[in-house]
């Protein structure tokens, strides 16, 4: 099985290379690395927005040393959403059989992509790493984002009924295949909201979604890029989701 690791960024150079000096312990490596290190069977491809910080030329360095890493150069910053969407296309185009979702500033452990890959091998088509279950968690969020987080996602299980404890979850594994029957031109939603939207088209197109436990932590370097926008947008998004099962 071949598999990739597509990981959107906007200015994260820090995460890309990590600051020189100290020790080189596990948590100083950068997140290419990092992924390598815990699946070398896998590539990398990052999906970059122009980030004013040079993101792009440090990726560009390391490709020179790393067959296994793969960029796309967007023009500017057109959001999470389109960037996983032509992630996606790329990994069909190129014949990959699974792809993940991974966010660049350690949020998500590298460390648990093996127990996805685990569970495609048992036949899941969208494996989620999910925070509301047993096992799972978030560590170091102010109280704000955890509150906003869990009741997001009490919303949207509701509204949408699609059985799905974290429909907000940005840590995830497809079986490639799935995006051959998700009309993803029509997602036009971003951040949380894309999130929610493909869970839901995947499970409501029939395929297998599982959910496993992961701890999510605050990022480890450079700045959030959460907005109100992508708040408000979610918010809509969930009843329309929700209509959509009542008119089929
Ligand atoms: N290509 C691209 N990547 C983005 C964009 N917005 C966010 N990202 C990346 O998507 C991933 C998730 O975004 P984050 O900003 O970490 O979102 P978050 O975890 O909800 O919030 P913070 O960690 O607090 O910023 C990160 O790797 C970001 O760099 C965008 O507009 N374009
Ligand atoms: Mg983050």
């Amino acid at each position: 099985m071949k598999g990739v690791v597509i990981i959107p960024t906007y200015n994260e150079r820090e995460n890309i290379i990590p600051r020189s000096g100290g020790r080189r312990n596990a948590s100083q490596y950068g997140i290419i690395d990092a992924v390598h290190k815990n699946l070398p069977q896998a590539d990398v491809l990052i999906v970059d927005d122009a980030s004013p910080d040079g993101t792009a030329d440090v990726v560009k360095q390391k490709m020179k040393r790393d067959p296994k890493l793969h960029l796309i150069e967007r023009e500017g910053k057109l959001g999470l959403g389109t960037a996983y969407i032509r992630g996606f296309g790329w990994a069909l185009e190129h014949g990959y059989d699974y792809a993940f979702e991974m966010d660049a500033d350690f949020s998500h452990d590298p460390a648990d992509l093996p127990r996805f890959i685990a569970e495609i091998q048992k036949g899941a088509d969208l494996v989620i790493g999910s925070r509301y279950m047993p096992g799972g968690g978030v560590v170091d969020w102010p109280a704000k984002r955890m509150i906003l987080s869990h009741y997001a996602n009490i919303y949207a299980r509701f509204g949408t009924a699609a059985p799905i404890k974290d429909m907000t979850a940005g840590f995830k594994c497809y079986r490639t295949e799935v995006f051959k029957h998700i009309r993803m031109q029509e997602i036009e939603t971003d951040g949380y909201g894309f999130q929610i939207e493909i869970d839901y088209r995947v499970w409501r197109a029939g395929f297998r979604v599982r959910e496993i436990p992961i701890i999510f932590r605050d990022r480890r370097m450079g700045v959030s890029k959460l907005n109100k926008r992508i708040v408000w947008q979610a918010l809509f998004l969930v009843p329309r989701l929700g209509l959509w099962n009542l008119w089929r």
